[in-house]
């Protein structure tokens, strides 16, 4: 980790190689790597000099198409690094200046509940518009069977080897360096309520980010903000949610994120959960809201008042959809929603909440990964 550091002072201080110098490195870099002959330590030191010239982003690419041609679970740590070097140097960007941009309503004659699309449907019209309008979109099958079992197959081995049985060396659960005391009591937190945050998980981190740039998701998001996006350390979780009884908290994630922050969360059921089934879903309110109602903070920081969520309801009343594995609800930052955590629950349900950020928009205290 001391590496990275060094690296994303190295870029915030310097433009040493000009553009021809780095252009050249790059494809003498491509030429080696294409040539797959190289040992992971050569690609890392290679990787690095790219990073030191300022072009991470550059060296996350062809690291990992390399590691997609040839898996390595040191790469997925290399690539861990790179993404968060990346991440930091894409907070110069300005951002789009039509904020928020303006969509048509895929869904003009909804007039209550989640707009729902199948996969195959999914562009950055239907997202866009569908949470410019309705406040989420539900995505059935956005991972497909075989996507599906393998992140959660990769969540189960992140969570095995965060309870201390390894089974593939580090790339399993590699805690990210942290510095701040809030992060390591914020991270036992989550870890204790049965989370691992996404990029502790090198493994997991690339194969949920090559499944959602597949999907088209990445791509997608990068028109909607204008810009790559990124995922941070304390945003996107794996998820294991016991069937404990509970009260649980409603929140607007914007809340407890910087005033001017634009997001898109892709939350994945990744087992059967939500509606009458003994695994907890979500709970949410299906509309746009326009602004963030008052806290109560006695439950828990972000909590939103009982008395204006109720308030709302009489207006928009709950829903808690139906999740088969590999459906998707896709939302921001002002949905107003909540863990649900009621009677006759049994099992445990697995899920991915991925939160994406437009970098020049990104909450400054969260640790940034590059998409
Ligand atoms: O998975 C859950 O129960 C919580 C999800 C959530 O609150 C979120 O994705 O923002």
């Amino acid at each position: 980790m001391l590496e990275t550091n060094v690296v994303v002072r190295h870029l915030e201080r310097q433009r040493a190689l000009s553009s021809i110098d780095a252009h050249r490195t790059i494809r003498k870099i491509k030429d080696r790597f294409r040539r797959q002959t190289l040992t992971v330590d050569e690609i890392t030191d290679d990787a690095w000099n790219l990073a030191s010239g300022g072009e991470a982003e550059r060296a996350l690419d062809v690291v990992q198409a390399r590691d997609n041609a040839n898996p390595d679970p040191a790469l997925k740590v290399l690539l861990r690094e790179l993404r968060h070097v990346a991440g930091v140097a894409s907070r110069s960007q300005t951002g789009r200046a039509d904020w928020p941009p303006a969509y048509v309503d895929p869904f003009p004659d909804l007039a209550f509940g989640a707009p729902e699309i199948a996969a195959p449907e999914l562009s950055v019209e239907v997202i866009g518009g569908s949470v410019g309008h309705h406040g989420c979109l539900l995505v059935r099958g956005l991972f497909d069977p075989h996507q599906t079992a393998a992140t959660l197959g990769s969540l189960k081995r992140a969570q095995r080897a965060m309870g201390g049985s390894a089974e593939s060396g580090d790339a399993c659960y590699n805690p990210f360096d942290v510095t701040h005391p809030g992060d390591v009591q914020y991270r036992k937190r989550v870890e204790s309520n049965g989370g691992t945050w996404l990029a502790d998980a090198p493994e997991t981190t690339e194969h949920v980010m090559r499944t959602l740039r597949s999907i088209g998701i990445v791509d997608a998001l990068t028109t909607h903000f204008g810009e790559r996006p990124v995922f941070s350390l304390q945003k996107s979780t794996l998820r294991c949610m016991a069937p404990d009884e509970r009260v649980t908290a409603w929140h607007q994630d914007g809340s407890f994120l910087d005033e001017t922050v634009r997001t898109m969360n892709v939350w994945v059921a990744l087992t059967t959960c939500g509606a009458d089934h003994p695994a907890s879903g979500l709970e949410i309110i299906p509309r746009r809201m326009t602004e963030y109602l008052p806290l109560e903070p006695e439950l828990a920081k972000a909590a939103v008042s009982f008395d204006a969520v109720d308030e709302l309801m009489t207006e928009t009343p709950s829903i808690r959809p139906e999740f088969l594995p590999g459906d998707a609800l896709i939302f921001d930052e002002r949905l107003l929603h909540r863990t649900y955590l009621g009677p006759n629950l049994t099992e445990d349900r697995y899920a991915l909440e991925c939160w994406f950020f437009a970098p020049s928009h990104a909450t400054e205290r969260y640790t940034p990964f590059l998409a």
